[in-house]
């Protein structure tokens, strides 16, 4: 692929509203841009999506930046590939690490679309001209919560996921149903329950939940298994799922019936991309998880949303939903429930260079010397 330079930035930018979960509240995002820059100039994005703290995964920003800048870029410069489908296998060498390795990833897919002046979509095999766009609701009260339901209901979202846990689970998704009876909605627990709290998820049965995702320990998939037997709610994993391996093994168990893929979470776009085909083989759905993202991963997931197995709206929002003003343009928007999947090359948007530099805390640039 002709790579001649690696350049990483830390950006650092502070969300609109706190995003609450059980696990903690993340007010401002860290996050890792990675610009790949091959002979002919031409530069090819990725983000590194670790939070700043381990607290939805093990990894962190800084753990990402080392194993980037001192494991896989000059992995990656000893060992040149010629297509993005080289990088998974040459990563997979090397133990977990999935999000470091997927901000590297992403960028060499985007950089071979650029190179082949195709959209990313159109490399990775997306059918859709358009993907449905879900949005979630992670506050803390009741009345932020229903607040943000009404702007979101006339932003045009199609469907809603609201953070829940053991002491914000029956009554709040109540009043919400009261407020909303038809609304599309479903849950994300992250974790928050144990099988011991089988009578309280039996009871949200009550709520026709399109799913409830990752109501148990983060690394389980056998007693997800157990659960789903007992619950008329369909379960979606997420943290659950970090390989290809992973969601066969979850299928192969009944341990959901739904899969929330993030390429981050499975180390980049040919593992998300083999796990969509697996899951489409099989009959599970799947939609696009979200991370918090800025606006080149939010570019990503749009494409890898245009599969055809991607037939569930994915937390894939709106730029302005979490960002006053994100670091790419255009930014992504959503238009009658749907967000566009472009069609210009590679992730099809341009760098806010304005805005990168102002979010910039730290750069590093690794040059690939001639063989
Ligand atoms: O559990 O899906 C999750 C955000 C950060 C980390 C984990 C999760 C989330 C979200 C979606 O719930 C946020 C989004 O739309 O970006
Ligand atoms: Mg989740």
């Amino acid at each position: 692929m002709n790579i001649v330079n690696v350049n990483l930035k830390v950006i650092s930018m502070p969300l609109k509203s706190p995003f609450h979960t059980h696990l903690g509240t993340v007010t401002e995002r860290e996050g890792i841009i990675v610009e790949v820059t091959d002979s002919n100039g031409i530069s090819g994005f990725g983000e590194g999506v670790a939070f700043s703290t381990p607290w939805y995964t093990e990894e962190t920003v800084k753990t990402s930046l080392h194993i980037l800048s001192d494991i896989l870029i000059p992995l990656l410069m000893k060992t040149p590939i010629k297509q993005p489908e080289d990088a998974a296998p040459l990563f997979h060498s090397l133990k977990r690490n999935h999000m470091a390795k997927a901000g590297l990833e992403m960028a060499l897919w985007d950089l071979y679309a650029k190179r082949k002046s195709k959209s990313l979509a159109a490399v990775i095999g997306g059918t859709r001209g358009k993907v449905a766009s879900g949005v979630v609701v992670a506050a803390d009260s009741l009345i932020t919560c229903l607040n943000q339901i009404e702007k979101y209901i006339e932003e045009g979202y199609q469907r809603y996921k609201i953070k829940i846990n053991p002491r914000q689970d029956y009554s709040f998704l109540s009043e919400i149903r009261r407020h909303y009876p038809e609304l599309p909605i479903m849950a994300d627990a992250n974790s928050s329950y144990t099988l011991k709290d089988l009578d309280r998820l039996k009871a949200l049965d009550d709520f026709n939940l399109l799913m409830i995702e990752q109501p148990l320990a983060s690394d389980d998939i056998i007693e997800h298994s157990l659960l789903q037997k007992e619950l008329n709610t369909p379960i979606c994993l997420d943290e659950s799922i970090v390989s290809f391996e992973d969601a066969k093994n979850a299928i192969e168990l009944g341990s959901c019936q739904i899969i929330n893929i993030k390429a981050g979470r499975v180390g980049g776009l040919y593992e998300a991309k083999k796990i969509h085909d697996y899951c489409q083989a099989k009959g599970i759905a799947v939609w696009c998880g979200g991370m918090i993202e800025f606006g080149i991963s939010r570019a990503h997931n749009i494409a890898l949303a245009s599969l055809p197995g991607f037939t569930i709206p994915g937390d894939i929002s709106a730029s302005q939903r979490f960002w006053e003003e994100d670091i790419i343009t255009p930014e992504v928007t959503v238009e009658n429930g749907y967000v566009t999947v472009p069609d210009s090359p590679g992730i099809g948007v341009a760098i806010n260079e304005k805005r990168l530099k102002e979010t910039t805390l730290i750069e590093k640039s690794y040059r690939f010397l001639k063989k």
